[in-house]
């Protein structure tokens, strides 16, 4: 017996032995019947010209070899894929605009003009106030001086004395035998919050009277602070070497007090020359 197989060309099995794969009876009888049905139109066998082709196979020969054929290897990997669209998020707000440097305003810093209540030509004055501090017999509290503005403002308050809190007091000169400053005895010390523009570095050099080149010298003075044998501690400050006494109050009433500075030298002092024992220190404020 002579079978006849079909098969469209672009679906020719591959591997040797694929043509003698077994084929179902079912496969068989289906090639057999289109094979009479191109023979009826064609009236004879197909010509081998066009999309299909025709073979003939001897099905003793088929038996012979209807082994199964080696597995094929795995494909190779697949090209990568084009580059997907732009996304589209939404656009986002404009940025703040940025700060001109060559603006005064931009930048700039503050300071305390203590002694005084206004500020020198190179700056403005943010607000004037009353120099205060801890109590000069106090052991505790803050070591700090505090120019406290002359309007205060309060928020929620207990009423009378609480005992756990810290007192403040205004602040006297207390000076001794020092002339540029003997007026201001036991007078209550004002302050001055002076604001600098296009300067943002702020200095105070101690023991100086000037400031380095290029820098602007805001005021100069002199060292005070608390007393060296007093039991409160605050902490150095420069005061104006034209200090004024805060007009119309009480004189001589203590509470928190300044002294000027002197220098030591010799032994465990400051080196003799350029230092003086005895000497007063000043001071400079600088801005850049
Ligand atoms: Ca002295």
């Amino acid at each position: 017996m002579v079978l006849k197989v079909h098969w469209v060309e672009g679906r020719r099995p591959q591997g040797r032995n694929s043509l003698m794969s077994p084929m179902k009876s079912t496969d068989i009888e289906r090639n057999e019947d289109l094979h009479d049905r191109d023979k009826r139109q064609s009236g004879g066998d197909i010509d081998v010209s066009g999309t299909q082709q025709q073979h003939t196979i001897d099905s003793s020969s088929c038996a012979q070899d209807s082994l199964r054929g080696r597995d094929g290897r795995d494909g190779r990997d697949g090209r990568d894929g084009e580059i997907g669209q732009k996304g589209e998020g939404e656009k986002g707000n404009a940025g703040s605009p940025g700060r001109d440097a060559t603006d005064p305003g931009s930048v700039g810093t503050t300071y305390f003009r203590w002694g005084r209540t206004t500020c020198p030509s190179t700056s403005q004055l943010i607000y004037e106030g009353i120099v205060s501090g801890g109590h000069y017999t106090h052991k505790g509290g803050a070591v700090n001086y505090l120019c406290l503005p002359l309007d205060p403002e309060d928020l929620q308050v207990e009423a009378g004395t609480a005992g756990s809190r810290q007192y403040l007091y205004t602040t006297e000169y207390e000076i001794n035998n020092f002339a540029p400053f003997s007026h201001l005895h036991d007078h209550d010390v004002p302050c001055a919050v002076c604001r600098v523009t296009g300067r943002s570095t702020l200095l105070m050099i101690p023991a100086k009277t000037t400031c380095p080149s290029n820098w602007t010298s805001e005021y100069r003075g002199y060292m005070m602070t608390a007393h060296h044998d007093h039991i409160h501690q605050t902490e150095y400050v420069c005061v104006d070497e034209n200090a004024e006494a805060r007009s119309g109050t009480a004189v001589g009433t203590d509470g928190a007090l300044m002294y000027l500075v002197e220098a030591t030298c010799g032994t465990h002092g400051l080196p003799c020359l350029p230092y003086v024992a005895g000497n007063e220190l000043a001071c400079v404020v600088c801005t850049i």
